[in-house]
């Protein structure tokens, strides 16, 4: 079967995106493609592998995003780099006056933050990026590359954050500037000076869920379109970007194309976060440990419905709402997209990274709830399914559950305990999830116990 590929020329590059996963290319990319104007290329870069730019390259950067039966092909993505072997580029292009609009996905991990959300410069690799290697974390590119464009005198260029942190714009620019510090000083006083006039971080939210892209997709997708597309991502119908107005330079149109600008994203960020990701990762563990296979199938069951809707209704009065929205209207919602049987998103792929995810999604909402005088019972239950998730390995049937997490060697003493309060106490000592607050709450850390004994002697029903 012949293979897609770009018809006539791709667009001029205008942004750089760092983390060209299948997140960014059926979300950034599809909203860029529908911008009528040939200037907003996006150059893609790969953070970990090649695998997406040998992909997408012998395709010109065209692929497709299958959604429901449907294939719509993107012709956004203008041009492929390998980061891990293409950095000397990836800087020019930061560099580069015509690209004035840096946006990032590289996931939470990929920030390499300490547990109070500062730049962890213990951290081997942003250290060799310190020391001056041609860098590979997500911060020492920007500044790296920042430094560049500083030094070419090619103008302002706004950094937009992607991923699913809180106050994401915030969260980056406050790690740009802990790089700088950590520079010798008349160096980072320079990048860092030049940046704070040059530079803006506005935070967004995101939304669409886009599961791993399998076989079966691509077999779908080229019985459709009777090409073969080895770029191809899936995606639900739905999809939201809102965006805080805080551009220094060119951006493309975005707002033509449904992008919600505002001047505070917190209040939908905060909703996100906690109503659609929290409920999400407590499906993905309690529906792992029952031996469920996707998030579909979870929330299908009548009794992690239960628990997903009551998830629903502890966080949602820590919830401050953004004007017009209808909370138990999102929630219903969220539960709706959750149940599209097309979308076969496995609860594996949202369990991943619990450490990097629990403390936004679940834990601050929690620590409101207890703050206001009450112990949230499902959302609870969501941390406490992560901790049986961790320490048990295994689902009802005795099959693995991969612990995928980059702070796994802090995870590993619990793999296996069976003794619940002896889980509870050693994970609520992990610093970067929970803070010291949370973990002097006796009745939170009994009401965690409990849940835990439960799930831990194999009792799945809450
Ligand atoms: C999911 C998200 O994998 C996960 O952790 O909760 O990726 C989710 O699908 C998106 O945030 C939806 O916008």
């Amino acid at each position: 079967m012949r293979r897609l590929r770009r018809q006539g020329p791709a667009p001029a590059v205008g942004v750089v995106h760092l983390g060209l996963g299948a997140f960014a290319r059926a979300h950034l990319a599809v909203y860029t493609d529908e911008v009528d104007a040939t200037g907003w290329g996006i150059c893609g870069v790969t953070q970990r592998s090649a695998t997406v730019r040998d992909q997408l390259a012998p395709q010109g950067g065209v692929y497709g995003v299958l959604t429901g039966g449907h294939v719509r092909i993107v012709g956004a993505v203008a041009r492929v780099l390998d980061g891990s072997t293409q950095v000397a580029a990836v800087l020019d292009l930061l560099a580069d006056p015509r690209v004035t609009v840096a946006t990032l996905t590289v996931t939470e991990k990929g920030y390499r933050r300490t547990a109070s959300g500062g730049l962890d410069t213990a951290d081997p690799d942003v250290r060799a990026d310190l020391a001056g290697r041609p860098p590979v974390t997500v911060v020492g590119r920007l500044v790296r590359g920042l430094q560049r464009r500083a030094a070419a005198d090619a103008g302002p260029l706004t950094v937009v954050c992607c991923d699913n942190l809180p106050a994401n714009g915030a969260a980056v620019e406050r790690l740009v500037g802990d790089f700088c510090a950590a520079l010798p000083s008349a160096e980072g006083d320079a990048v860092g000076s030049w940046i704070a006039t040059h530079v803006t971080f506005p935070s967004s939210m995101v939304d669409r869920i886009v599961p791993a892209t399998t076989d079966a997709d691509r077999a779908e997708a080229a019985a459709l379109t009777g090409v073969r597309d080895e770029g191809l991502v899936v995606a639900e119908p739905f999809s939201q970007w809102v965006l805080e107005d805080r551009f220094a330079a060119p951006r493309p149109p975005w707002e033509r194309t449904g992008v919600q600008l505002t001047d505070d994203v917190t209040p939908y960020e905060v909703m996100k976060l906690r109503l659609l990701n929290g409920v999400h990762s407590t499906l993905a563990y309690l529906g792992a440990l029952r031996g469920h296979r996707t998030i579909a199938d979870a929330v299908a069951d009548p009794a992690l419905r239960t628990v997903a809707e009551g998830v629903l209704a502890d966080l949602a009065p820590t919830v401050p709402p953004p004007s017009g929205v209808d909370l138990s209207v999102y929630g219903e919602t969220v539960l709706a997209r959750f149940a599209d049987p097309g979308l076969r998103h496995t609860c594996v792929q949202v369990a991943m990274d619990g450490t990097q995810k629990l403390p936004q999604r679940l834990v601050s909402g929690v620590a409101d709830a207890l703050a206001a005088g009450r112990v949230p019972r499902y959302a609870t239950l969501g941390v406490a399914a992560w901790m049986a998730y961790v320490a048990l390995g295994r689902d009802a049937a005795g099959r693995e559950l991969p612990l995928d997490d980059p702070r796994a060697a802090d995870l590993a003493s619990v793999r296996g305990r069976t003794d619940a309060a002896a889980v509870v106490d050693a994970l609520l000592r992990l610093d970067a999830v929970f803070g010291p607050g949370l973990r002097d709450d006796v009745r939170w850390r009994d009401a965690l116990v409990e849940d835990v004994k439960s799930l831990l002697s194999g009792s799945t029903t809450p």
